[in-house]
């Protein structure tokens, strides 16, 4: 079978599947400079997407390269490529609609290896490295390189692996620094830019945290996240963010993490079952401006970063939460799924702030009930329910966010939205979730939730209309019940009652698969794409050259 006849989408269908949002703030606020520096950024950000290019696959380059100079140009074409970071779907694997010579799946280790090294080869070259080496070679800032004559591995650190691009990046970078206002930021970019040429990122890991909250733009930049090295998980690639901080909604999730501990206390199980060292996650808020790099679609609505275990443990971590793009999913994805699935005298009490603040809530729970085992020998909950851990614990975070929102609203905490707004978006987002499946952690703690307050009673469903509505007067025992249940499974640490938990309550019942089927039917999108409004005037153009970076500078300055 020749490679041409495994492909078989079409690039204008899978481009469908995404629906454009338009991603951006009003200006008007910052002030020059700021400006000018976001019109710089923008420029890092194109190398930034030329290095995780390289890193993904090596013909990666030359392959855009020669998307961009066909005549004519199929623009469709050079989008999917766009949103893919590359020429294989970042949702099932396989190869796109391209040139017919590509290998129809991205090699496993991307170009962080060669692409002829076995796993065998790589541990016997291993053993025999020193140990400072042996960090290296497993670390997440070095790529391992054949010596082309020797046949011998080697490794190569990214500052000199992607030095023609990192020593521009930096340049821009120091030069942003200079510019902005705000000195926690400033600090930022500087020691990051000399990162992008020591290879030593420590520091600047620690100034990221630091950046402070006073500060109008927040940014992300540099090797952060191993998923695109499928071979160990341990290489790095660059990604890119710049967000503009929303200080509203950053204040609502402080207050959150201020009332964390009244909700443990309210929690409907015994006091053994209660977290006694409560540490509340520094969570900000953002609208996102811009992204490069190691982003694609599905479209991140959060991240929690650093994840180099070092910085961690010197300065904890930090998650930010991207709000129009939370915007953005609800309007495109989660209304029009609940139009064909939630009883109509309900859509009323659909409402995207019911939305995001259980989002934030849910966040915040992270931290809620316990994280170790009761009794004498205590353990983490993780090590204990091991597989089962994620789903279990994305299911709490859920429910314990929802069962906190009852009571901030009972206690005046929260005056806005109502409980029914609550409760029917709740709804409405457990079958969004679910819609990609339960292989995956969140649509398995959704599912278990969603047939757990059936069986309660909480949720209905009409069988004449195919719609599901939440019964007000059952949902809030249902919730606290659930709660418990899940805490109480978490505290005991006991994995045979979680695995018959999940045996009852994982599969995805017959009028759920209904639902979804007719949700595929309506061909609702499965995500969203960006349109980055501060890019939107200027031609995409590869590589950045000075002339380019300009343009974005005098483009910002208007
Ligand atoms: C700009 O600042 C003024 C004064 O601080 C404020 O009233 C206004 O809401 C701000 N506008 C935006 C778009 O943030
Ligand atoms: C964090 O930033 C503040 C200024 O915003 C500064 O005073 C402080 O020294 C910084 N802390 C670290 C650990 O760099
Ligand atoms: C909740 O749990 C209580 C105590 O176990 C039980 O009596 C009640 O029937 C449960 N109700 C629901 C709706 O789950
Ligand atoms: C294998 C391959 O085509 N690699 C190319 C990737 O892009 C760089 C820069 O454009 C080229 O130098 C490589 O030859
Ligand atoms: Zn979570």
């Amino acid at each position: 079978m020749s490679s041409s006849q495994t492909i078989t989408k079409d690039i204008d269908k899978i481009i469908a599947r995404y629906a454009p949002i338009s991603l951006g703030v009003d200006l008007s606020n910052f002030t020059k400079n700021e400006k000018i520096v976001l019109g710089k950024l923008v420029a890092v950000g194109k190398l930034i997407d030329r290095i995780y290019l390289r890193q993904k696959w090596k013909g990666n380059e030359s392959l855009f390269n020669q998307l961009l100079s066909s005549k004519p140009r199929d623009e469709n074409a050079i989008l999917l490529f766009n949103l893919m970071k590359g020429p294989w779907d970042r949702v099932d694997g396989c190869v796109l609609p391209y040139p017919s010579n590509l290998p129809k799946h991205k090699p496993l280790g991307g170009n962080f290896y060669p692409e002829d090294m076995t796993k065998e080869e790589f541990k016997s070259w291993f053993e025999n490295l020193l140990p400072k080496d042996k960090k290296y070679a497993k670390g997440f800032y070095h790529v391992v390189k054949r010596n082309e004559e020797t046949r011998e591995l080697y490794l190569n650190p990214y500052s000199i692996e992607y030095k023609d691009l990192l020593n521009d990046a930096s340049n821009i970078l120091k030069e942003s620094a200079k510019l902005v206002e705000d000195e926690s930021l400033s600090k930022f970019l500087k020691s990051r830019a000399e990162a992008f040429l020591s290879n030593n990122y420590l520091d600047s890991e620690i100034d990221w945290l630091n950046i402070s909250k006073e500060s109008r733009i927040e940014i992300t930049i540099g090797p952060y996240e191993v998923y695109t090295d499928e071979l160990f998980s341990a290489k790095s690639a660059f990604e890119f963010y710049i967000h503009a901080r929303d200080f509203q909604s950053s204040k609502m999730v402080e207050k959150f993490s201020e009332s964390l501990q009244d909700v443990e206390n309210h929690l409907p199980v015994p006091d053994e079952y209660k977290n006694k060292d409560l540490k509340a996650t520094p969570i900000v808020v953002v609208d996102q401006l811009y992204s490069s790099g190691d982003v694609a679609v599905p479209m991140a609505a959060a991240y929690n970063l650093p994840n180099d275990e070092e910085a961690i443990k010197r300065g904890g971590s930090k998650l930010v939460i991207i709000k129009n793009v939370q915007e953005g999913k609800y309007q495109k994805i989660l209304e029009p799924i609940a139009q064909l699935t939630v009883s109509h005298d309900q859509l009323q009490h659909l409402h995207f702030d019911a939305f995001f603040t259980h989002i934030l809530l849910h966040e915040v729970a992270h931290s809620n009930g316990p994280h170790y085992t009761i009794g004498s020998n205590p353990e983490t909950v993780r090590s204990r329910l091991q597989e089962y851990h994620s789903a279990i614990e994305e299911a709490k975070a859920d429910i314990t966010g929802l069962f906190a929102a009852i009571l901030l609203l009972q206690n005046g905490c929260l005056t806005a939205p109502s409980l029914e707004q609550f409760y029917v978006t709740y709804l409405a987002s457990a079958l969004r979730s679910i819609r990609f499946g339960i292989n995956e952690a969140h649509g398995l703690g959704q599912c278990i939730q969603l047939n757990y307050i059936l069986e309660k009673g909480g949720f209905e469903y009409d069988e004449r209309t195919k719609r599901f509505s939440v019964n007000f007067f059952k949902m809030p025992l249902a919730v606290s019940n659930l709660t418990r249940d899940i805490l109480i499974m978490q505290g005991d640490g006991d994995k045979a009652c979680v695995e018959q938990f999940i045996l009852k309550y994982g599969t995805i019942r017959e009028i759920v698969k209904d639902s979804l089927k007719r949700l595929e039917n309506a061909r609702i999108p499965i995500d969203v794409r960006p349109i980055y409004k501060i890019e939107t005037n200027i031609i995409e153009s590869f590589p950045m050259n000075e002339e380019n970076v300009r343009q974005f500078i005098s483009f910002c300055e208007i």
